[in-house]
């Protein structure tokens, strides 16, 4: 954050052609690159997802004191089979937890049943909703695991001085169809990736190009 590498991985993402990618992927960080593979969370990640299944996206920020709700939407990304069955889930890391000093997380239960668009629920803010179970009190370093298509929102901390909140977000899809990717130089991502051996010789599949249709940008 302080060197401006989530600046330049955000500029590069929003205008390539201006920004080219950026000096660091976040998975080249060595702490990022282990939770990208992590043992556990690839054990967890096989039991919901099955054997097979492959790295999207990683995003790390540091959020600043106060920072505002995210409206209510959802993650999934479609696939080129068009196929909804095919899961995608987040993993959403919080590394100094939840607690009333920085936003919670609420999630809508059932909701990835709808066939609905991202922001079909924005309209909404982060109101609450009937049925919602909201997680405010987590320990540093949890890990919440999300079905990407469960609708959820951020909700401001109550007011008051608060503190950073530290948040990477890390997205697997199942294989079995090409998966539409969010980052434009996602090629150079996975190839250093595999570069780095991050998949430590285990999960052939994780960062593998052929599971991916070209980039497209999306407004
Ligand atoms: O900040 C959070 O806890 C969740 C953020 C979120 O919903 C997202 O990045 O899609």
């Amino acid at each position: 954050m302080d060197e401006g590498l989530r600046a330049r991985s955000i500029a590069a993402c929003a205008d390539p052609v201006g920004h080219g990618p950026p000096p660091v992927w976040e998975l080249e960080l060595p702490h990022h690159g282990e939770l990208v593979a992590h043992r556990p969370l690839m054990r967890t990640l096989a039991e919901l997802l099955g054997p097979s299944f492959v790295f999207h996206h990683l995003h790390s920020d540091r959020q600043r004191p106060g920072i505002a709700g995210k409206p209510w939407h959802h993650d999934y990304e479609p696939n080129d089979r068009a196929d909804p069955s095919l899961l995608m889930v987040h993993a959403l890391h919080y590394l100094g937890g939840l607690d009333e000093t920085v936003g919670s997380l609420a999630v809508l239960p059932g909701s990835h049943r709808e066939s609905l668009g991202k922001g079909a629920l924005a309209h909404l803010g982060t109101a609450a909703l009937p049925g919602e179970v909201v997680i405010d009190r987590l320990p540093p370093g949890s890990t919440v695991l999300l079905n990407s298509a469960l609708f959820h929102t951020r909700r401001a901390a109550p007011a008051g001085p608060g503190h950073p909140r530290y948040f990477v977000d890390a997205s697997y899809c199942q294989t079995g169809a090409r998966w539409r990717p969010v980052k434009p130089f996602w090629r150079q991502m996975l190839a250093r990736a595999r570069e780095l051996g991050l998949a430590d010789g285990r999960w052939p599949e994780l960062f593998a190009d052929r599971h991916f249709t070209e980039y497209t940008r999306t407004v």
